[in-house]
């Protein structure tokens, strides 16, 4: 341990410990733009500098290191001055449309200045400077991530994480220097033309609104508003566990009840949860799993209700298609059988001959499940995507109190039936102990086997796997560099008959279009509120869904029957 004194108050804290994070063992706040839990600090927007006895020159606190017998101070005239200019030049180049900014009251440096009262007063940067190709300065090319570099404070994080850092697509890097220093793609090309994933990793850590989830809720909106159509709302595992952090409520609460309420008073008719046709997923997938390893063909088989990760097959391993399994996202399916199936034919004859569709629309913590909903083959079955993020942006705009709604909602039946095996799709893992769960009883083997699979749990980058008795030795890929590496050599085509990837880490609970917490343990704290949603569920295997058997009973026969092909699998395009 080493002692310092910040603004006169002594900390102890480990060596290596940042000047940043001892302040904050202080609970002093030191003003930081660029920094981000878990990425290397450029310091860069200069915000943390700080003053060291002994030490000429401020420096960042965010990338300085606590040294033993130190003297910081971090509010003298001479630091606050400097942060206000820093500030004042950031807001010459800075649009002032805050108002209708997709993230208003989301946007670090909003929140900069009006805590600290800072004023826009140089004239404005002319639009022509801010970009040396203004005719991107605003990219909406993509049907997941909108780009606008007229609200770029350049402070690089969008790089990091879509770099060597976390997702190792080098999608975005920096061009230029000085005034023009920038962040683009390659080429300068529409992010449509690039090899982005949509993964979305970069909206999330964006401090302003340069980078964004393409935003869908003020249609949603509008079309609730108006009532003229029958609505129908799905909501994602991993939304569930994070939207209470958007209200103030502890990281990992689970809002089920409060979610489904919320969605109620926005208008919503029927409420329905994506997890019952995660249930009916793991039918098809594990059908498709047992089937291929009695053929022996197209093994290993790969998950395939990730978008991040279906975008990067595509885009950079056409090869490796024929082993995605054809299954569609649950998302995908619920939209399938809600516009399709048999309660929509219940809405009345109009639905039943298709001349009139519920308007269908998913709450996901995924900003590739929007690219997801426009693909070929099952593009018009969900029609809008939020992300958690928008969704709390509806909830907040319409003033309904989140924190203080009752956790007692109650999914509409039939699409809203799931159990436990469902919720742990949200998390790196679930959707493979799910299936597991499921293909041992399909082979028999359920009694023999445990219910849960420790090594296949945990948010961490990286390969976890598993040999499952029965099965075969299956593996799970936490993030897309995870699986790039992986790939690397050709030895998973021997060593494993499945794999589950996940393009974010974490699994769709560290999804590009969830909160944008900076709490280092924000994912294994989403992940332990998930899996307690699977401990105390009554059901935690995907057959046992009682929904998903009386659709199996009615309409589809068997799992990967000819009916059930038609309505729940698709294909991939290179
Ligand atoms: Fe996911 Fe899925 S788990 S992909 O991560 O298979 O987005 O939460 O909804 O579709 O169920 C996301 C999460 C989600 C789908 C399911
Ligand atoms: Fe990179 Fe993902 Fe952002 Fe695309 S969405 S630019 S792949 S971080």
């Amino acid at each position: 341990m080493i002692t310092l004194s910040i603004n006169g108050r002594h900390v102890e804290v480990d060596e290596g410990t940042s000047l940043l994070d001892a302040a904050k063992a202080a609970r002093i706040h030191v003003p930081t733009l660029c920094f981000y839990p878990g990425l290397p600090a450029h310091a860069v927007c200069r915000m943390c500098l700080v003053e060291i006895e002994g030490i000429p020159n401020p420096q960042p606190a965010c990338r300085t290191l606590a040294k033993d017998g130190d003297v910081v101070t971090t509010d003298t005239e001479a630091l606050t001055a400097f942060r206000k200019a820093d500030a004042e030049w950031l807001l010459a180049r800075h649009p002032n449309d805050c108002m209708r900014c997709e993230v208003n009251g989301a946007c670090r440096l909003q929140r900069l200045v009006s805590e600290n009262q800072w004023e826009d007063r140089w004239p404005k940067v002319p639009d022509g400077a801010v970009s040396a190709s203004q005719e991107l300065a605003s990219d909406h090319t993509s049907p997941s991530i909108w780009r606008d570099l007229s609200k770029c404070i350049e402070c690089g994080l969008c790089a990091e994480v879509c770099g060597e850092s976390v997702q190792n697509q080098n999608v975005i890097g920096f061009a230029d220097r000085g005034f023009d220093r920038r962040p683009v793609t390659v080429f300068d090309a529409p992010l449509s033309d690039t090899n982005c994933i949509s993964c979305g990793q970069c909206t999330l850590v964006c401090p302003v609104g340069a980078l964004i989830e393409a935003p869908h809720w003020h249609e949603v909106l509008h079309t609730l508003d108006a009532r003229r159509r029958v609505s129908v709302v799905q909501v994602a595992p991993a939304t569930r566990v994070a939207i209470s952090e958007e209200f103030g409520l502890k990281p990992g609460t689970v809002s089920t009840g409060r979610l489904i309420n919320a969605l109620r008073m926005l208008g919503f008719d029927y409420v329905f949860d994506t997890n019952f046709a995660a249930d009916l997923t793991i039918m098809e997938e594990g059908t498709e799993l047992l089937s291929r390893l009695e053929a022996g063909t197209e093994l290993p088989l790969f998950t395939s209700c990730c978008p991040g990760w279906v975008n990067w097959v595509e885009l950079n391993r056409p090869d490796l298609l024929p082993h995605l399994s054809t299954t569609k996202s649950p998302q995908q399916m619920h939209g399938a059988i809600a516009k399709r199936g048999r309660f929509a034919r219940s809405l009345g004859p109009d639905f039943a001959d298709g001349t009139v569709e519920p308007y269908v629309v998913s709450v996901m913590p995924c900003t590739a499940k929007k690219d997801e909903a426009k693909r070929p083959g099952v593009s018009g079955d969900v029609d809008h995507v939020l992300t958690t993020r928008e969704l709390a942006r509806m909830i907040r705009s319409r003033g309904i109190p989140f924190g203080a709604l009752a956790e007692d909602g109650q999914f509409d039946s039939p699409l809203g039936e799931s159990t436990g095996a469902a919720q742990i799709f949200g998390a790196s893992g679930g959707v493979m102990e799910a299936m597991v769960r499921t293909a041992a009883h399909f082979k028999g083997v359920e009694d023999d086997l445990p219910l849960e699979w420790e090594a296949l749990r945990g948010v961490r980058e990286g390969v976890k796997t598993a040999t499952i008795p029965g099965v075969g030795t299956v593996a799970v890929c936490s993030g897309i560099a995870a699986a790039q590496r992986m790939l690397e050599d050709e030895d998973w085509r021997e060593d494993y008959v499945a794999i589950e990837v996940m393009a974010c880490v974490g699994g769709c609970l560290g999804g590009g279009g969830e909160p944008k917490s900076m709490d280092p343990l924000i994912l294994q704290k989403r992940a332990k509120a998930i899996y307690g949603v699977d401990a105390t569920a009554p059901r935690r295997r995907s057959y046992e869904n009682t929904d998903v058997q009386a659709l199996y009973a009615s309409e589809l026969g068997a799992p990967n029957s000819r009916a059930a092909h038609q309505l729940l699998h698709t294909h991939y395009a290179a």
